[in-house]
C-alpha cells in the first residue's frame, strides 16, 4: 500500500486544499492530511479546530485521514510509513516557497516531495485571502467547504478580527 502525506497549516482548509488532497489520493492508496504549524504564521484557528474542520471537509473522501502534526514534518512522514509528501502549486511563487522545504525534508529523512498543479479555477484561493475577505464582510462560502465559512466568521468575531 502506498501512503502520502499532504501537509499544511490549513488555517482554514479551503477548496484549493481539498482539490490537492483529491489529486494526491488519485496517485496513492492512502493520504494522510497533516495539520501542522508554520512557524512563520500566526494561526487564527486553534490546532484542534483546524483538524476538526479538515476532518469534516474530507469526511466523504475515501482513503483519506486527518492527523495533527506535532514537531517536524519529516518525523511525522516517517511515523506514518509514508513514501512521499504531496504539495499543491498555484504559481511560480508557490514553487519558490516550496523548494527549500522539499530539499530540507529530503535532507532530514530522505522523503521525496511530489508537486501537483492545482485547479486553475482555484488558483486565487488561499487561506490568508479567505480570512481577509471574511474579516471585511466579504462572501467566502464558495471558497471553502460548507463547514468552514461559519467557523471562520465565528473565530474572527471571537478574536476581534
Ligand atoms: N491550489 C493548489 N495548492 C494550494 C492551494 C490552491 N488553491 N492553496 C494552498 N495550496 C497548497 C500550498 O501551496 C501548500 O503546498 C499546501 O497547499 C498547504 O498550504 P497551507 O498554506 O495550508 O500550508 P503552509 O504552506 O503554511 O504549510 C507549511 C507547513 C506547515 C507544511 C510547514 O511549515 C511544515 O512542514 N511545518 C512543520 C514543522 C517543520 O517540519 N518545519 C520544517 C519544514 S522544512
Amino acid at each position: 500500500m502506498t501512503t502520502a502525506v499532504c501537509p499544511g497549516s490549513f488555517d482554514p482548509i479551503t477548496l484549493g486544499h481539498v482539490d490537492v488532497v483529491r489529486r494526491a489520493r488519485s496517485m496513492f492508496d492512502e493520504v494522510v492530511v497533516g495539520v501542522a504549524r508554520n512557524s512563520a504564521k500566526t494561526p487564527l484557528l486553534a490546532a484542534d479546530e483546524r483538524v476538526a474542520l479538515a476532518r469534516a471537509a474530507l469526511a466523504g473522501v475515501d482513503g483519506v485521514r486527518v492527523e495533527a502534526v506535532d514537531g517536524l514534518l519529516a518525523d511525522f512522514v516517517a511515523a506514518q510509513g509514508a513514501s512521499a509528501v504531496v504539495k499543491g502549486l498555484r504559481s511560480g511563487a508557490d514553487f519558490d516557497a516550496e523548494l527549500p522545504m522539499a530539499l530540507m525534508n529530503r535532507h532530514l529523512s530522505g522523503v521525496e516531495t511530489v508537486f501537483v498543479i492545482g485547479d486553475p479555477a482555484l488558483a486565487h484561493v488561499a487561506s490568508s485571502l479567505v480570512k481577509d475577505v471574511a474579516r471585511y464582510g466579504g462572501r467566502i462560502d464558495d471558497l471553502v467547504p460548507d463547514e468552514v465559512a461559519e467557523a471562520v466568521r465565528d473565530a474572527l468575531a471571537r478574536t476581534g478580527g
